[in-house]
């Protein structure tokens, strides 16, 4: 029998139809509604809304249409940890019942809290992009991300509760262990972070499991940036369908936005999030469909509202209809970050474009990272690639062979020539949580 969510038609089914799949101008209605109380409740509750909207020389009152929202100024990271650790909150902590953090680079974290309707809502948010990832109530999920502070483990652990399905919560790290219990408890669906997801495949074979000796079926994957190859390397790997989910602490943690069955690009929660993709340079909105920075606004958060806040997170908007039949924007894969971008002899290179190159070429391992030096003015980059098994016994000048034809491939596609380094078979450090790709040695 078909669940009140599962709507029988021929496309797959959805989670929330009302929402996810509303008309557009009832959408912008709901959304300009939203936003005005939004703005109402922080300019009359956050002592720092009130000071920049005055000083930006704006009220909520300057509100009449949803472009209104430009006149209103952006929020940062830098605000958050300015009002270190409470500061930005809407609701007495009384009305907070959960405190999340992001750990971030460097400096304080930053905290965010939760009201019980915003643990409510987060479920709800996460259950949307859990079913159209195509979990189901009949699933068993295994979550291997570190349940702690981090927003990851508790985000997908609620949201998939609230679609029926089994959790386990496993938590990070202690690889084989994870193995054991895929054999053991059967889970259908893995949930922790791309590069975990492949550290995990890697010592499943060794174990002596390959994609065909498990259980699962799905991954629910998100945190860190993957490209495209990385993505084809897992499902091979772990005989699954891989799916990407995004989102911040300081929005809401999982659930802003996360891949249907159909893969092409990321529904966002239109109904709870207003997006922008603006130029980080001139802080002006891109035309429709090209990359900049995401700007978010939410709509229905109680303890944590952010206005205008910018991610920093690279991605573009897509502007066509999917065919899973959801009427919410769509953004592409973000393939990077404002700060992650490195400028090599004025050229910009996200790590996601190194790992897309690497992963084409035969020979090469999916585990990379990449050392950013400076030689007198210039910033100098090395990556250092893990090579499979057997190359290193190859004569030397096959293994030469190899680097140079990475060194020529990574020039073609990038535009500048970096320094390429093999490395030995599982030198290269994994993590149980988000990978660390760049090691920046310029700030010694
Ligand atoms: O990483 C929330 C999350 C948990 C999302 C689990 C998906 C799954 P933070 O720790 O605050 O929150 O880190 C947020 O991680 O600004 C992006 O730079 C990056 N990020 C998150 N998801 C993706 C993704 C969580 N799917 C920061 N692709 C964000 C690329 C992502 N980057």
């Amino acid at each position: 029998m078909l669940s009140s969510h599962e709507v029988a038609t021929s496309r797959a089914p959805i989670w929330d139809p009302v929402h996810e799949c509303m008309p557009r101008h009832e959408l912008a209605a709901l959304q300009l509604a939203r936003l005005k109380a939004t703005l109402e409740r922080v300019y009359a509750t956050v002592p720092h809304y009130k000071r920049t909207f005055d000083a930006a020389g704006v009220t909520p009152a300057d509100l009449r249409s949803l472009d209104d929202l430009r006149r209103f100024p952006f929020s940062t990271k830098a605000d958050l940890r300015e009002e270190f650790p409470y500061g930005l909150f809407a609701k007495p902590m009384d009305e907070i019942v959960r405190i999340h953090a992001s750990s971030g680079t460097t400096g304080k974290p930053t905290v965010v809290g939760y009201t019980r309707r915003d643990l409510d809502t987060w479920a709800e948010l996460v259950a949307r992009l859990a079913f159209g990832a195509g979990a189901r109530s009949s699933d068993i999920a295994q979550i291997s991300f570190g349940y702690g502070l981090f927003t990851g483990a508790f985000g997908l652990h609620y949201g998939l509760e609230r679609i029926g399905a089994t959790v386990l919560p496993v938590s990070g790290g202690n690889t084989e262990r994870q193995v054991e219990i895929i054999s053991l408890f059967m889970p259908t669906v893995l949930v922790c972070t791309p590069s975990y997801a492949l550290h995990v495949a890697e010592v499943a074979n060794r174990m002596g499991l390959g994609p065909n000796d498990t259980s699962l079926r799905l991954g629910l994957f998100g945190a860190e940036p993957w490209s495209e190859s990385m993505r084809r390397e897992i499902e091979e790997k772990l005989g699954i369908s891989a799916t990407d989910n995004y989102g911040l602490s300081e929005v809401v943690g999982p659930g802003v936005s996360g891949e249907c069955i159909y893969k092409q690009g990321h529904h966002i929660s239109e109904d709870h999030f207003i997006v922008e993709v603006i130029d980080p340079e001139t802080l002006e909105p891109v035309p429709l469909g090209e990359q900049g920075e995401l700007v978010f606004t939410s709509l229905t958060k109680e303890a944590l509202p952010v206005i205008r806040y910018r991610t920093r997170d690279i991605s573009r908007l897509m502007p066509e209809p999917c065919q899973c039949g959801r009427t919410t924007a769509r953004m592409e894969r973000v393939s990077g970050r404002t700060d992650d971008m490195l400028i090599i002899r004025g050229v910009n290179v996200f790590p996601s474009q190194i790992e897309s190159v690497l992963l084409e070429i035969e020979g090469v391992a999916p585990h990379y990272q990449i050392e950013v030096d400076r030689q007198g003015a210039l910033d100098e980059a090395t990556v250092h690639v893990e090579v499979t098994e057997g190359v290193f016994s190859d004569e030397a000048k096959r293994v030469y062979d190899l680097r140079d034809r990475i060194q020529r491939r990574l020039a073609t596609v990038l535009g500048i020539s970096l320094r390429v380094r093999l490395a030995e078979p599982g030198t290269i450090e994994r993590s149980a949580g988000k990978a660390k790709r760049v090691v920046d040695l310029r700030q010694r």
